[in-house]
């Protein structure tokens, strides 16, 4: 299952339409966030447009209480389709969302996690090497909210920091705004306790979800690029050792040496 969806995922050629982004993608609330950041980094924007990156891939896991709306979350997103039936996650699903950031391809691989705990342990194996956070919580259940400090505990210890996490409170349709202002404050709260960044979504309606999604997404492609130029800085390269050689064979094997280490990664390095 894993291989054939990866295949399919592999030859679209360009994201569709609306997962093109080329504006940085602001918060759900500027008061509930810690990412402050306003614009793509300059050094980001360099990098793209010379468009000379590796395959960014980053990992997000969706997590939280059984029936708060994780699936619906994810299939409203992925599929635009929304089921009022409940049918229970066994274990985990994955789905893969392509996005063209800044024209740089990027994907999302979104982990649907079972709620039920009897499928925890399984769930929880597929946590690691997470690149976001996501903690679901029911607006309408406060129960499921209490619970979040828990699920981002279990989460984080399988993890190391940097990741992004969010909390995000599903089934905004079901509440007034006068009860969504009151259940806010308290999600706010708990955003602030796990470090998080806070939004209220709806999949019956749409409301949010797109949006949380290409928040994520950017979030985690910016910091991937932004290590992979760290990494690249010329002081991490020995200039030197080139300068002084005096054998031209040894310098030509040493550049073929070098062609085909590039070649060798070309399942990872983009070429344009
Ligand atoms: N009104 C409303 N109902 C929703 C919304 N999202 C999910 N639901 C309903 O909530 C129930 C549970 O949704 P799921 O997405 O299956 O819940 P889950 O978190 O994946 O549950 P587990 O897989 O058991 O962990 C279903 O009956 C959905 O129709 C929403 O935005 N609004
Ligand atoms: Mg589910």
């Amino acid at each position: 299952m894993l291989e054939t969806r990866s295949a399919v995922y592999k030859m679209i050629e360009v994201a569709r339409e609306e997962r093109q982004i080329n504006n940085w993608p602001p918060p759900f609330s500027s008061e509930i966030t810690l990412y402050q950041e306003r614009n793509f980094h300059t050094v980001v924007r360099r990098s793209c447009m010379r468009k000379c990156l590796t395959l960014k891939i980053s990992k997000a896991i969706v997590i939280g209480d059984v029936s708060v709306g994780k699936s619906c979350l994810i299939n409203r997103f992925c599929h635009k389709i929304f089921d009022n039936n409940y049918k229970a996650t066994i274990g985990v699903d994955f789905e893969v969302e392509r996005f063209d950031i800044l024209g740089i391809p990027f994907h999302l691989q979104i982990w649907d996690t079972a709620g039920q705990e009897r499928f925890k342990s399984i769930a929880a194996s597929y946590y690691r090497g997470a690149n976001v956070i996501m903690i679901v919580f029911d607006l309408a259940n406060l129960v499921s909210l209490g619970h979040c400090q828990q699920w981002f505990n279990e989460a984080a210890q399988c993890n190391t920091e940097p990741y992004y996490v969010f909390l995000i409170g599903t089934k905004r349709d079901l509440l007034s705004n006068q009860v969504y202002e009151i259940i806010e404050k308290r999600a706010a709260e708990m955003a602030r306790k796990l470090n998080a960044e806070f939004w209220a979504v709806s999949a019956r309606t749409g409301d949010g979800v797109s949006e949380l999604f290409a928040r994520a997404a950017v979030l985690s492609f910016q910091s991937m690029v932004l290590n992979e130029c760290e990494s690249m800085k010329p002081e991490s390269i020995n200039i030197g050792s080139d300068l002084i050689t005096l054998n031209p064979d040894k310098e030509r094997t040493k550049r073929k040496s070098r062609r085909n280490r590039c070649f060798d990664c070309t399942n990872l390095v983009i070429e344009y």
